[in-house]
């Protein structure tokens, strides 16, 4: 029998964009806002998975697979902190309807397959800090960051040491 992996969907950003993101972020928050996530974890979730067995995987991907929807842009423009959770984010004011039909898609079928969904509405972030306690200034984002989305992934997590890593497994193409 095959191990089940922890799963979820999400979107990838360009280099460009993490590197202009963590300079940002290096530079507006102190050491001790949170801890901050490495470059390479910094994503948008659209669907949170959770365990999943071989089989189940299977059956997502082939349901991702015939998703048919165009690509968008995605602009970085709004950052916030959710005390609750304690992590500060960086998102966007008006989220694309593209994004939103995406995650919609996404989460309805992780939910017929069984996949837990929070029944919170879907806010699209990308995680900066985590373990963020104490209230923070939160600076407006400092550059306008946009960027074309043309294809979402699927990501296993892994505590590996000591470290979370996320390692894409499968890409989805959106239309162009
Ligand atoms: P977060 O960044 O807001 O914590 C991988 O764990 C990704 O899935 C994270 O980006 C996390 O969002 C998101 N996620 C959503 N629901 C989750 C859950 N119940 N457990 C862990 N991660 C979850």
């Amino acid at each position: 029998m095959s191990e089940s992996k922890r799963l979820f969907f999400a979107l990838a950003l360009p280099d460009e964009i993490q590197q202009q993101i963590i300079h940002w972020r290096a530079a507006s928050f102190p050491p001790d806002a949170g801890r901050p996530v490495v470059a390479a974890n910094l994503h948008v979730t659209l669907a949170f998975l959770g365990e999943l067995s071989a089989q189940k995987q299977a059956a997502l991907e082939t349901l991702a697979g015939r998703i048919r929807q165009p690509g968008f842009t995605l602009t970085l423009d709004d950052a916030g902190q959710w005390l609750r959770s304690r992590v500060v984010w960086l998102g966007t004011r008006q989220p694309p309807r593209g994004l939103l039909q995406l995650a919609n898609m996404l989460r309805a079928q992780a939910a017929r397959s069984g996949c837990w969904q929070s029944p919170q509405p879907f806010h699209p972030h990308i995680t900066l800090l985590r373990d963020a306690s104490h209230a923070v200034a939160i600076p407006p984002p400092g550059f306008c960051w946009s960027f074309p989305v043309r294809e979402f992934m699927l990501y296993e997590s892994q505590f590996v040491r000591g470290r979370t890593r996320y390692t894409p497994l499968q890409r989805f193409p959106l239309q162009p």
